[in-house]
């Protein structure tokens, strides 16, 4: 249809928004994110890549309409592979060949793909498999998700693939029932379902755990809920789950989508969000827009900026996993098997220093460090038994091999630590990090070592200072970085600068990269004090700006 080209573009209120021929666009750290008004022809040629991957895989595909952290007015598209995990690499580039194709250069195009699909296609109709292809697709609360949902739902209809939309949820229940439609032993390919399988994991997880004598473990979060999709579906949840197992009080539901508020927000600004005072909140925890991140927040004493927080960020989140399901694993390997089960930690380049010299100090485990992104932290973490990647800015999961399912998960178990563990990966949303399923686990480790904010705070780590800025530059493209992202190799000289400028630092560490989702690059600074942190962080800036 002719809106839907890029000439016809037209946004959700009806406007004319045409998108040049040579307007070109790169799948980003999380798809395609931009202007809410450029989406809707991008949406509906993803959709409709969505639906040949699904006819080549005779599977459901996902379609999530989100721009996550992203201000209001963006919004942006991804597509969810089989699994649950994020879309294959191969595909990244089918999609971005369709993408960037002028209206003219449209059909030829799609037809070399087409022809690719339909031989696959005629193979598995040859071989008698029924036909599972269809295409799931959610989206978040942005007012412009219903008219790109239209255009997701005819994108994915040219070729008459079935086309379900799941309407407003989180970006982890999409993946979730993705991967519930392809593998039915998973759970139930419902919002219902998704809610049962968490609940009841937790519910169980719950009666394993005992709290320890003396426990200061308190069964309360506030949550902030960036006022986007957690407010609805994790009430749902919640719902499910009663109140003397865990209560929670929701906040920011139904204001300004991330704005002054949510995990992006409490992160960077390392502030407390709106509707917040720091009285009488003493744990509390921030979604983002599309409840996949997770930072838990109190009020830092002693601060001299008045709103300050205190963070227990995805490193904290990590570690606490780590710790925890190590001690479970212990059990097992004193039962002398056959077969070891190895875990790894997987982190970026923004993991606090401190974090990642307590994973290798204190659990002696090596830290691996990838490049910003979920999908490179979920590949490398699918390397181990049992991966735990998270961000620092607070997504993140546990994923579990095959060889994990086989011994632990699907296998009767005796032992009270090895059910906690079957348990464990059951309340976690191993397709990509969830908010709701991390905020759960944590309660659960926190009831299992009696913990209050104040012991999660001490026994762990403390954070070494950092800073981030993000500054605004007329193209990202002129930024390039290599070493998992810690060095810029482009533009020319400017690493030599920041070099320099690092080294005038005590204890000090930077780095600048591009942006994947927003037309920003980023800063990191590390120092010895929080003063020095911000001067560091801050000088870097001006330094970028000159380039
Ligand atoms: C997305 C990605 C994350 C990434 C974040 C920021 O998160 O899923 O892996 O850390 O963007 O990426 P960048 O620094 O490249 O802008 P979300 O929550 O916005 O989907």
């Amino acid at each position: 249809p002719s809106e839907f080209t890029r000439a016809g573009n037209t946004t959700h209120t009806g406007e004319k928004f045409p998108i040049p021929d040579d307007e070109k666009f790169s799948y980003g750290t999380a798809g395609f994110r931009f202007d809410a008004k450029k989406l809707p022809f991008l949406v509906f040629r993803c959709a409709y890549v969505a639906s040949l991957r699904a006819r080549q895989l005779n599977s459901a595909i996902g379609v999530m309409i989100t721009a996550s952290h992203n201000p209001e007015e963006d919004n942006g598209v991804k597509l969810v592979d089989p699994s649950g995990d994020m879309l294959n690499g191969q595909w990244e580039k089918y999609a971005t060949e369709i993408v960037n194709a002028s209206d003219a250069e449209l059909p030829s195009a799609v037809a070399a793909l087409e022809k690719q699909m339909s031989q696959i296609e005629k193979s598995f109709i040859a071989r008698g498999l029924v036909q599972n292809a269809r295409v799931v697709c959610g989206m978040d609360t942005r007012v412009t998700g219903p008219h790109l949902m239209s255009a997701a739902s005819q994108g994915s209809a040219l070729f008459s693939v079935r086309f379900e939309n799941i309407g407003v949820v989180s970006t982890p229940i999409l993946h979730y029932i993705v991967k519930s439609h392809n593998f039915p032993q998973f759970a139930n390919p419902t919002l219902h379902g998704y809610y049962t399988a968490i609940k009841e994991a937790f519910m169980e997880l719950y009666m394993e755990t005992e709290e320890p004598e003396g426990s200061r473990y308190q069964p309360k979060v506030i949550v902030d809920c960036a006022n986007g999709v957690g407010a609805p579906r994790f009430r749902d949840l919640m719902k499910e789950i009663p109140s003397d197992y865990l209560e929670v009080e929701f906040r920011n539901e139904n204001g300004r989508l991330n704005h002054q508020c949510g995990a992006d927000f409490v992160k960077i600004k390392q502030e407390l969000p709106e509707n917040f005072d720091g009285i009488q909140e003493p744990k509390s925890a921030s979604f983002d827009g599309d409840a996949d991140r997770l930072i838990y927040f109190r009020s830092k004493k002693g601060a001299e900026k008045p709103r300050a927080a205190e963070l227990f960020d995805g490193d904290k989140i990590a570690c606490l996993y780590a710790m925890y399901i190590q001690e479970q694993l212990k059990a097992y390997h004193e039962t002398k098997p056959t077969y070891n089960i190895d875990m790894g930690i997987v982190q970026t380049a923004y993991a606090n220093g401190a974090s990642t010299r307590f994973i290798r100090d204190t659990l002696k485990m090596k830290p691996i460090i990838v490049k910003t992104g979920v999908k490179y932290l979920h590949e490398e973490a699918s390397e181990f038994d049992i991966g735990i990647y998270f961000e620092a800015n607070g997504h993140g999961t546990v994923v579990f091999s095959s060889h994990f399912d086989s011994i632990i998960r699907r296998h009767p178990q005796t032992l009270v630590p090895l059910r906690r563990l079957a348990l464990f990966s059951r309340v976690i949303n191993e397709t990509v990090g969830d908010a709701f399923a991390d905020l759960l686990a944590v309660e659960i480790c926190l009831r299992h070592y009696g913990w209050s904010m104040d012991d999660w705070a001490e026994k762990l780590y403390r954070d070494v200072p950092s800073h981030q800025v993000k500054v605004d530059v007329a193209k990202r493209e002129d930024f390039e970085t290599t070493n998992a992202e810690q060095t810029l190799v482009k533009p020319i000289g400017l690493q030599e600068e920041i070099d320099k400028t690092v080294a005038k630092y005590k204890e000090s560490r930077a780095f600048v990269r591009p942006s994947g989702t927003e037309n920003i690059v980023r800063v990191y600074a590390e120092a010895d004090t929080l003063e020095n942190a911000i001067e560091l962080g801050e000088t870097l800036k001006k330094i970028v700006l000159k380039y």
